[in-house]
């Protein structure tokens, strides 16, 4: 798989019935039953984090050209990537409406009609949302799309720089928890000043490793500073009576985020979901005989109902093909745990689960605390998926002293961690004699006495250089 992760993710997203990308527009792919409740319950962890300081909101898809235009910066940026609806039917608009490719130049002229005053402020709105770029990159499915199909938006404004950056801690925090309960390890990154988000102070960025060792951005949050402020007037007038622009933030996730689990939790026989996000977090199958069919269907059904009532999601896989089919199905669609129940089985109050991640029998009695056991199961694959993924990752951070190591690291499969002075030169000579990206910093370096890997002054940072999906 790691050999070939790029064949093994294609592979697994049509088999495991998750996306359809014969569609025939490229980047764009249909969402299948069992990608859809996939895409489902990790939109619902995410709403689930939001909404406990954000409020959700709905704007338009549309972008007027003169809004879109509006920050320099911040259109210059974006204006290969945008999709412009120029008709409506045979007339020709009077001004060109673009597909939302984000929705800063959409959200901000509105919140420029809303904040008045300091009690106004803070101000979280967060939208989910499909989002269009025109990627002139290699497109992915869940990876790097044309129609972003659950862009998780979060737009904050502050009275004050300070309250601004304590915001940016917070959204980091929130990332943190949701790669955290997925078992989604993550560099934590400071973007160099070339690859900011257009129209940011500063961004900060997620990135996860992927099994052939190249990185995911999944998740970025950037610090607006007053940029948007000014341009599209959003101001407040404070307690003192004076009029001031705003400080504002905002924060991102896509399918990507899928994507992640998907790529550093699955092996050769397919998925490993996290139970979080899984469509069915256990799969009872029958093993059917002519004999005490009816029996061992009822059982089926009863054992269905307690974990159900122990909120747990449930099937039971009660087609008619041979029970080997079967076990190869769901191992492949990732259901952490499998339990098996024939005649036999019943007869002697047993029955036999397998969890996903071991791929090992463990006989459970059904009389003595199913359903705790089971959980308990759950929890111990959640936790080994976490473990093994987080092995990887430290295992793939390495150290390179030269630029020569610098390639022959990341052609093994890694990601670089090298010293930097800081300085925009010799951050974009790195990327040039070695062809990959430098992710950003990762950490400072005070008073180490260390020497930048290009120049010979002071290194100030460790920074992250990898190849990038
Ligand atoms: C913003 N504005 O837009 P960002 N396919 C899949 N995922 C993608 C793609 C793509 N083509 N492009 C980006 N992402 C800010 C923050 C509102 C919200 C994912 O930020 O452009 C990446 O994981 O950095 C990226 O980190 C995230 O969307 C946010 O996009």
């Amino acid at each position: 798989m790691v050999e070939n992760f790029s064949e093994w993710f294609h592979d697994i997203l049509e088999e495991a019935n998750i996306t359809d990308s014969r569609y025939p527009i490229k980047g764009m792919a249909v969402w299948m039953p069992y990608g859809f409740q996939i895409r489902k319950y990790t939109t619902n962890l995410i709403k689930e984090v939001y909404d406990r300081d954000h409020e959700e909101v709905l704007f338009p898809l549309l972008v007027p050209e003169t809004e879109l235009a509006k920050e320099g910066l911040h259109v210059k940026g974006f204006e290969d990537e945008v999709y412009w609806v120029t008709h409506g039917g045979k007339t020709q608009l009077n001004e060109k409406l673009a597909l939302r490719p984000t929705s800063e130049t959409s959200i901000y002229p509105m919140y420029s009609l809303w904040i008045r005053s300091h009690i106004d402020l803070p101000l979280k709105y967060y939208q989910i949302v499909n989002t269009f770029r025109y990627e002139t990159k290699h497109t992915r499915p869940l990876i790097r799309v044309r129609e972003i199909t659950t862009f998780k938006e979060a737009h904050t404004a502050h009275a004050s720089k300070e309250e601004a950056d304590i915001q940016v801690q917070e959204h980091i925090e929130n990332y943190k928890e949701i790669f955290d309960t997925l078992g989604i390890p993550y560099t934590l990154t400071k973007r160099p000043e070339w690859d900011k988000f257009p129209g940011a102070d500063y961004t900060m960025a997620f990135d996860a490793i992927m099994p052939d060792g190249k990185t995911l951005q999944i998740g970025t949050i950037h610090n607006l500073g007053q940029t948007f402020a000014k341009t599209f007037d959003i101001t407040f007038e404070d307690k003192d009576g004076e009029h001031k622009l705003v400080y504002q933030t905002c924060a991102g996730l896509s399918d990507r985020v899928i994507a992640s689990a998907i790529g550093i939790h699955g092996d050769e026989k397919g998925l490993r979901l996290p139970p979080e996000i899984s469509p069915k977090q256990i799969t009872i199958i029958p093993i059917l005989f002519k004999k005490g069919k009816e029996e061992v269907l009822a059982k089926c059904e009863e054992l269905k109902k307690e974990f159900e009532s122990a909120g747990l999601r449930v099937n039971i896989d009660d087609r008619d093909i041979r029970p080997g089919k079967k076990f190869y199905d769901w191992e492949l669609k990732g259901t952490p745990i499998k339990l098996e129940l024939g005649p036999r089985d019943l007869e002697n109050n047993k029955t036999i689960a397998m969890r996903r991640d071991k791929l090992e029998k463990i006989e459970l009695d059904l009389n003595e605390n199913l359903v705790g056991n089971v959980i308990s199961l759950i929890d111990e694959l959640n936790e080994n998926l976490a473990e093994s993924a987080k092995e990887f990752h430290k295992d793939h951070i390495k150290f390179a002293s030269d630029i020569d190591e610098v390639k022959e690291l990341i052609e093994a499969g890694n990601v670089v961690a090298v010293n930097w002075c800081g300085d925009t030169a010799c951050g974009q000579k790195i990327e040039e004699i070695t062809g990959y990206s430098v992710l950003g910093i990762y950490e400072e370096l005070e008073g180490k006495s260390k020497k930048c890997i290009i120049s010979d002054e002071d290194a100030k940072y460790v920074a992250l250089i990898a190849k990038t999906y």
